[in-house]
Protein backbone atom coordinates (compact mmCIF):
# COMPACT_ATOMS: atom_id res chain seq x y z
CA UNK A 1 0.00 0.00 0.00
CA UNK A 2 2.65 2.46 0.87
CA UNK A 3 4.63 1.47 -1.79
CA UNK A 4 1.77 2.34 -3.91
CA UNK A 5 1.46 5.35 -2.26
CA UNK A 6 5.09 6.54 -2.18
CA UNK A 7 5.49 7.58 -5.83
CA UNK A 8 1.97 9.65 -5.53
CA UNK A 9 3.43 11.12 -2.78
CA UNK A 10 6.82 12.02 -4.48
CA UNK A 11 4.93 13.79 -7.24
CA UNK A 12 2.83 16.29 -4.98
CA UNK A 13 6.06 17.21 -3.66
CA UNK A 14 8.20 17.57 -6.47
CA UNK A 15 4.98 19.61 -7.34
CA UNK A 16 4.72 21.92 -4.93
CA UNK A 17 7.24 24.47 -5.40
CA UNK A 18 6.42 24.66 -9.17
CA UNK A 19 2.54 25.50 -8.29
CA UNK A 20 4.08 27.87 -5.81
CA UNK A 21 6.29 29.66 -7.98
CA UNK A 22 3.23 30.19 -10.20
CA UNK A 23 1.46 31.95 -7.53
CA UNK A 24 2.83 35.21 -7.90
CA UNK A 25 0.76 38.62 -7.40
CA UNK A 26 2.49 41.59 -9.22
CA UNK A 27 1.54 45.21 -7.25
CA UNK A 28 2.68 48.42 -8.42
CA UNK A 29 1.20 50.83 -5.71
CA UNK A 30 2.56 54.33 -4.22
CA UNK A 31 5.11 54.80 -2.51
CA UNK A 32 4.59 54.46 1.79
CA UNK A 33 0.93 53.23 0.73
CA UNK A 34 0.68 50.37 2.50
CA UNK A 35 1.52 48.35 6.19
CA UNK A 36 4.08 45.99 5.17
CA UNK A 37 2.98 43.49 7.64
CA UNK A 38 -0.51 43.75 5.25
CA UNK A 39 1.03 42.08 2.34
CA UNK A 40 2.93 39.82 4.31
CA UNK A 41 -0.28 38.25 5.97
CA UNK A 42 -1.45 38.36 2.57
CA UNK A 43 1.26 35.53 1.68
CA UNK A 44 0.35 33.54 4.77
CA UNK A 45 -2.92 33.15 4.15
CA UNK A 46 -3.02 32.63 0.65
CA UNK A 47 0.26 31.42 -0.20
CA UNK A 48 0.26 33.57 -2.96
CA UNK A 49 4.01 35.45 -3.03
CA UNK A 50 3.66 38.98 -3.66
CA UNK A 51 6.68 41.02 -6.20
CA UNK A 52 5.78 44.72 -5.00
CA UNK A 53 7.17 47.44 -6.57
CA UNK A 54 6.82 51.57 -6.15
CA UNK A 55 5.82 54.42 -8.10
CA UNK A 56 5.48 58.21 -7.13
CA UNK A 57 3.47 60.25 -9.51
CA UNK A 58 0.93 59.66 -11.81
CA UNK A 59 2.92 60.28 -14.47
CA UNK A 60 5.40 57.58 -13.60
CA UNK A 61 2.19 55.09 -13.22
CA UNK A 62 1.19 56.67 -16.95
CA UNK A 63 4.42 56.05 -18.67
CA UNK A 64 4.77 52.13 -17.11
CA UNK A 65 1.16 51.48 -18.03
CA UNK A 66 1.13 52.87 -21.43
CA UNK A 67 2.40 50.72 -23.82
CA UNK A 68 0.50 47.66 -22.24
CA UNK A 69 2.25 44.44 -20.75
CA UNK A 70 3.39 46.07 -17.70
CA UNK A 71 3.48 42.34 -16.27
CA UNK A 72 1.41 44.13 -13.01
CA UNK A 73 -1.79 42.38 -11.64
CA UNK A 74 -2.62 45.24 -9.37
CA UNK A 75 -2.40 49.13 -9.78
CA UNK A 76 -3.58 51.95 -7.84
CA UNK A 77 -4.16 54.74 -10.06
CA UNK A 78 -6.20 57.92 -9.17
CA UNK A 79 -9.87 57.86 -10.35
CA UNK A 80 -9.49 61.30 -12.60
CA UNK A 81 -7.39 61.62 -14.76
CA UNK A 82 -5.51 58.03 -14.87
CA UNK A 83 -8.04 55.90 -14.06
CA UNK A 84 -10.68 57.08 -16.26
CA UNK A 85 -8.10 57.46 -18.88
CA UNK A 86 -7.11 53.83 -19.08
CA UNK A 87 -10.67 52.83 -18.59
CA UNK A 88 -11.31 54.48 -22.08
CA UNK A 89 -8.28 52.68 -23.60
CA UNK A 90 -9.48 49.06 -22.74
CA UNK A 91 -6.68 48.78 -20.30
CA UNK A 92 -8.42 47.93 -17.23
CA UNK A 93 -10.54 44.70 -16.69
CA UNK A 94 -14.28 44.52 -15.58
CA UNK A 95 -14.03 42.89 -11.87
CA UNK A 96 -15.37 39.66 -10.80
CA UNK A 97 -17.47 41.07 -7.91
CA UNK A 98 -18.68 37.39 -7.14
CA UNK A 99 -14.40 36.88 -6.11
CA UNK A 100 -14.94 40.28 -4.05
CA UNK A 101 -17.28 39.05 -0.73
CA UNK A 102 -15.92 42.31 1.44
CA UNK A 103 -17.22 44.95 -1.63
CA UNK A 104 -19.99 44.94 0.41
CA UNK A 105 -17.88 47.00 3.12
CA UNK A 106 -16.97 49.75 0.57
CA UNK A 107 -18.67 53.20 1.39
CA UNK A 108 -21.87 53.74 -0.99
CA UNK A 109 -21.64 57.58 -1.12
CA UNK A 110 -18.02 57.12 -2.00
CA UNK A 111 -18.47 54.75 -4.50
CA UNK A 112 -20.84 56.58 -6.55
CA UNK A 113 -18.52 59.67 -6.59
CA UNK A 114 -15.81 57.59 -8.62
CA UNK A 115 -19.31 56.03 -10.30
CA UNK A 116 -19.23 59.29 -12.83
CA UNK A 117 -16.52 57.40 -14.53
CA UNK A 118 -17.07 54.09 -13.97
CA UNK A 119 -20.57 53.57 -14.43
CA UNK A 120 -21.63 51.13 -12.01
CA UNK A 121 -18.71 50.78 -10.46
CA UNK A 122 -17.44 47.69 -12.70
CA UNK A 123 -13.46 48.56 -12.92
CA UNK A 124 -12.43 49.78 -9.28
CA UNK A 125 -12.46 50.24 -5.90
CA UNK A 126 -12.06 53.36 -3.80
CA UNK A 127 -8.53 52.13 -1.95
CA UNK A 128 -7.61 55.29 0.06
CA UNK A 129 -8.39 59.13 -0.79
CA UNK A 130 -6.69 62.35 0.33
CA UNK A 131 -6.14 65.65 -0.81
CA UNK A 132 -3.40 67.75 -2.32
CA UNK A 133 -2.18 70.50 0.01
CA UNK A 134 0.62 72.40 2.33
CA UNK A 135 2.84 70.41 4.60
CA UNK A 136 4.71 73.26 6.98
CA UNK A 137 6.37 74.06 9.75
CA UNK A 138 3.94 76.51 11.53
CA UNK A 139 6.85 77.59 14.26
CA UNK A 140 9.83 78.63 10.86
CA UNK A 141 6.32 80.27 8.60
CA UNK A 142 5.29 82.48 11.53
CA UNK A 143 8.97 83.13 12.29
CA UNK A 144 9.83 84.39 8.73
CA UNK A 145 6.14 86.04 7.82
CA UNK A 146 4.63 86.87 11.07
CA UNK A 147 2.59 85.55 14.26
CA UNK A 148 -0.21 86.19 12.75
CA UNK A 149 0.43 85.18 9.04
CA UNK A 150 -2.70 83.08 7.85
CA UNK A 151 -1.27 79.30 7.82
CA UNK A 152 -3.71 77.75 5.57
CA UNK A 153 -3.52 79.25 2.52
CA UNK A 154 -1.43 79.14 -1.10
CA UNK A 155 -0.27 82.74 -0.77
CA UNK A 156 2.20 81.05 1.80
CA UNK A 157 3.81 79.33 -1.41
CA UNK A 158 2.48 81.18 -4.40
CA UNK A 159 2.98 85.51 -3.12
CA UNK A 160 6.10 85.99 -4.50
CA UNK A 161 6.96 88.30 -1.24
CA UNK A 162 6.53 85.28 0.87
CA UNK A 163 8.19 82.68 -1.30
CA UNK A 164 11.21 84.95 -1.13
CA UNK A 165 10.96 85.35 2.73
CA UNK A 166 10.26 81.49 3.16
CA UNK A 167 12.68 80.41 0.44
CA UNK A 168 15.76 80.23 3.25
CA UNK A 169 13.79 77.59 5.37
CA UNK A 170 13.29 75.55 2.17
CA UNK A 171 10.12 75.40 -0.54
CA UNK A 172 9.28 72.28 -2.63
CA UNK A 173 6.57 71.35 -4.44
CA UNK A 174 5.98 67.82 -5.94
CA UNK A 175 7.07 66.73 -9.44
CA UNK A 176 3.72 66.24 -10.98
CA UNK A 177 2.17 68.61 -13.56
CA UNK A 178 -1.23 66.55 -12.94
CA UNK A 179 -1.60 66.82 -9.72
CA UNK A 180 0.06 70.51 -8.85
CA UNK A 181 -1.92 72.30 -11.52
CA UNK A 182 -5.11 72.03 -10.26
CA UNK A 183 -4.10 73.86 -7.24
CA UNK A 184 -2.24 76.78 -8.31
CA UNK A 185 -5.33 77.46 -11.12
CA UNK A 186 -7.56 77.48 -8.46
CA UNK A 187 -5.09 79.66 -6.14
CA UNK A 188 -5.63 82.10 -9.34
CA UNK A 189 -9.33 81.74 -9.17
CA UNK A 190 -9.20 79.86 -12.39
CA UNK A 191 -11.26 76.91 -12.75
CA UNK A 192 -8.81 74.05 -11.93
CA UNK A 193 -10.14 71.81 -14.61
CA UNK A 194 -9.34 74.60 -17.15
CA UNK A 195 -7.08 73.56 -20.37
CA UNK A 196 -7.34 76.69 -22.00
CA UNK A 197 -4.17 78.53 -23.25
CA UNK A 198 -4.78 81.20 -21.45
CA UNK A 199 -5.11 79.25 -18.47
CA UNK A 200 -2.08 77.34 -18.82
CA UNK A 201 -0.28 80.86 -19.71
CA UNK A 202 -1.43 81.69 -16.28
CA UNK A 203 -0.51 78.64 -14.25
CA UNK A 204 3.08 79.11 -15.84
CA UNK A 205 3.52 82.73 -15.31
CA UNK A 206 2.43 81.96 -11.39
CA UNK A 207 4.58 79.07 -11.16
CA UNK A 208 7.79 81.11 -12.62
CA UNK A 209 7.14 84.00 -10.42
CA UNK A 210 8.43 81.72 -7.34
CA UNK A 211 10.69 79.65 -9.43
CA UNK A 212 14.00 80.66 -8.09
CA UNK A 213 12.42 80.88 -4.27
CA UNK A 214 12.19 76.87 -4.47
CA UNK A 215 14.79 74.55 -3.02
CA UNK A 216 13.16 72.01 -4.96
CA UNK A 217 10.53 69.71 -7.89
CA UNK A 218 10.87 67.10 -6.66
CA UNK A 219 9.13 63.43 -6.50
CA UNK A 220 6.59 63.28 -3.54
CA UNK A 221 8.65 60.23 -1.85
CA UNK A 222 11.61 62.74 -1.35
CA UNK A 223 9.50 65.68 -0.63
CA UNK A 224 8.02 63.19 2.53
CA UNK A 225 11.95 62.12 3.69
CA UNK A 226 12.90 65.99 3.14
CA UNK A 227 9.75 67.20 5.33
CA UNK A 228 10.57 64.52 8.18
CA UNK A 229 14.20 65.84 8.04
CA UNK A 230 12.97 69.39 8.14
CA UNK A 231 14.12 70.20 5.42
CA UNK A 232 11.11 72.45 4.21
CA UNK A 233 8.72 74.95 5.70
CA UNK A 234 6.60 74.68 2.94
CA UNK A 235 5.90 71.85 0.85
CA UNK A 236 3.19 71.19 -1.74
CA UNK A 237 1.92 67.46 -1.46
CA UNK A 238 -0.14 64.94 -0.79
CA UNK A 239 -2.12 65.07 2.58
CA UNK A 240 -0.87 60.98 4.08
CA UNK A 241 2.41 62.32 3.48
CA UNK A 242 2.62 65.22 5.22
CA UNK A 243 0.99 63.69 8.37
CA UNK A 244 3.34 60.55 7.75
CA UNK A 245 6.32 63.03 8.02
CA UNK A 246 4.99 64.65 10.46
CA UNK A 247 5.02 61.11 12.77
CA UNK A 248 8.38 60.12 11.78
CA UNK A 249 9.59 64.01 12.51
CA UNK A 250 7.71 63.07 15.97
CA UNK A 251 9.79 59.69 16.95
CA UNK A 252 13.18 61.22 16.11
CA UNK A 253 12.40 63.90 18.05
CA UNK A 254 14.46 66.83 16.84
CA UNK A 255 12.37 69.20 16.86
CA UNK A 256 10.72 69.64 13.58
CA UNK A 257 7.48 70.09 14.25
CA UNK A 258 4.38 69.97 11.15
CA UNK A 259 1.25 70.31 10.32
CA UNK A 260 -1.06 69.50 7.34
CA UNK A 261 -3.50 72.56 6.05
CA UNK A 262 -6.01 71.75 3.53
CA UNK A 263 -5.90 75.34 1.18
CA UNK A 264 -8.70 78.02 2.67
CA UNK A 265 -8.83 78.30 -1.23
CA UNK A 266 -10.13 74.63 -1.74
CA UNK A 267 -8.31 71.64 -2.08
CA UNK A 268 -7.95 69.15 -4.48
CA UNK A 269 -9.47 66.28 -3.54
CA UNK A 270 -8.58 62.50 -5.14
CA UNK A 271 -9.30 59.04 -4.95
CA UNK A 272 -7.26 56.28 -5.88
CA UNK A 273 -8.47 53.09 -7.47
CA UNK A 274 -7.55 49.48 -7.01
CA UNK A 275 -7.41 47.64 -10.14
CA UNK A 276 -6.62 45.09 -12.72
CA UNK A 277 -5.15 45.69 -16.17
CA UNK A 278 -6.93 43.53 -18.47
CA UNK A 279 -3.57 42.02 -19.48
CA UNK A 280 -2.93 41.06 -15.79
CA UNK A 281 -0.79 37.38 -15.68
CA UNK A 282 -2.74 36.83 -12.55
CA UNK A 283 -6.29 38.28 -12.05
CA UNK A 284 -7.23 35.62 -9.96
CA UNK A 285 -4.80 36.72 -7.58
CA UNK A 286 -5.54 39.89 -7.89
CA UNK A 287 -9.24 39.43 -7.10
CA UNK A 288 -7.91 37.59 -3.42
CA UNK A 289 -5.93 40.63 -3.40
CA UNK A 290 -8.96 42.85 -3.47
CA UNK A 291 -10.78 41.27 -1.45
CA UNK A 292 -8.15 41.02 1.41
CA UNK A 293 -7.14 44.81 1.69
CA UNK A 294 -11.30 45.53 2.00
CA UNK A 295 -11.54 43.63 5.30
CA UNK A 296 -11.98 46.12 7.69
CA UNK A 297 -9.80 45.14 10.20
CA UNK A 298 -6.86 45.03 7.32
CA UNK A 299 -7.84 48.99 6.06
CA UNK A 300 -7.84 49.82 9.37
CA UNK A 301 -4.00 48.57 9.34
CA UNK A 302 -3.26 50.69 6.10
CA UNK A 303 -4.96 53.74 7.30
CA UNK A 304 -2.94 53.70 11.05
CA UNK A 305 0.17 53.08 9.20
CA UNK A 306 -0.47 55.57 6.29
CA UNK A 307 -2.47 58.04 7.46
CA UNK A 308 -4.76 57.75 4.36
CA UNK A 309 -8.46 57.41 5.07
CA UNK A 310 -10.20 54.58 3.65
CA UNK A 311 -13.48 54.02 1.85
CA UNK A 312 -14.53 51.13 4.51
CA UNK A 313 -16.66 52.79 7.83
CA UNK A 314 -16.11 49.45 9.08
CA UNK A 315 -13.20 49.64 9.38
CA UNK A 316 -13.37 53.25 11.52
CA UNK A 317 -13.36 51.35 14.94
CA UNK A 318 -10.09 49.58 14.51
CA UNK A 319 -7.90 52.38 13.50
CA UNK A 320 -5.83 53.69 15.96
CA UNK A 321 -7.28 56.31 17.89
CA UNK A 322 -4.52 59.35 17.19
CA UNK A 323 -4.79 58.53 13.60
CA UNK A 324 -9.01 58.40 14.19
CA UNK A 325 -9.10 61.43 16.27
CA UNK A 326 -7.28 63.25 13.62
CA UNK A 327 -8.88 65.71 11.71
CA UNK A 328 -5.75 66.38 9.38
CA UNK A 329 -6.29 62.73 8.18
CA UNK A 330 -10.11 62.46 8.19
CA UNK A 331 -11.04 66.27 7.26
CA UNK A 332 -14.42 67.34 8.74
CA UNK A 333 -17.37 68.15 6.50
CA UNK A 334 -16.72 71.92 6.02
CA UNK A 335 -13.79 71.24 4.92
CA UNK A 336 -14.72 68.76 2.51
CA UNK A 337 -17.29 71.24 0.94
CA UNK A 338 -14.60 73.09 -0.26
CA UNK A 339 -12.54 70.72 -1.96
CA UNK A 340 -12.38 70.64 -5.85
CA UNK A 341 -12.30 66.89 -7.72
CA UNK A 342 -9.52 66.77 -10.52
CA UNK A 343 -10.97 66.01 -14.55
CA UNK A 344 -9.54 64.23 -17.05
CA UNK A 345 -7.64 66.86 -19.67
CA UNK A 346 -7.90 66.24 -23.57
CA UNK A 347 -5.03 64.64 -24.77
CA UNK A 348 -3.61 67.93 -26.26
CA UNK A 349 -3.76 70.19 -22.94
CA UNK A 350 -1.89 67.28 -21.46
CA UNK A 351 0.82 67.22 -23.74
CA UNK A 352 0.38 71.54 -23.66
CA UNK A 353 1.20 70.99 -19.37
CA UNK A 354 4.03 68.32 -19.93
CA UNK A 355 5.77 70.83 -21.97
CA UNK A 356 4.88 73.65 -19.35
CA UNK A 357 6.26 71.94 -16.25
CA UNK A 358 9.33 70.87 -18.24
CA UNK A 359 9.75 74.76 -18.85
CA UNK A 360 8.69 74.97 -14.98
CA UNK A 361 11.41 72.80 -14.18
CA UNK A 362 14.17 73.99 -15.76
CA UNK A 363 13.43 77.41 -14.76
CA UNK A 364 13.33 79.10 -18.39
C1 LIG B 1 1.40 58.08 -1.21
C2 LIG B 1 0.96 59.10 -2.19
C3 LIG B 1 -0.50 59.37 -2.11
C4 LIG B 1 -1.23 59.11 -3.36
N1 LIG B 1 2.75 58.28 -0.88
C5 LIG B 1 -1.75 60.29 -4.05
N2 LIG B 1 -2.82 59.98 -4.90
Amino acid sequence: MLRRLLPALALCLLALPAAAEERVLNVFNWSDYIDPYVVQRFTRESGIRVRYDVFDSLETLEGRLAAGRSGYDIIVPTSEPTFARLLRAGALRPLDRAAIPNWRHLDATLMERVAVIDPGNRHGAIYLWGTVGLGIRPDRVRAALGADVPLDSLDLLFKPENAQRLARCGLMVMDSATDVLPSVLRWLGRDPNGHSAEDHRAAEAALMAIRRHLRAIIPSSSILDALAAGEACVALTYSGDVIQAAARAREANRGVELAYVMPREGAQLWFDMLAIPADAPNPAAAHAFIDFLLRPEVMAAITSQVRYPNAVPASRPFVAEAVREDPSVFPPAEALARTFVAGTPPREAERARTRLWARFKAGR
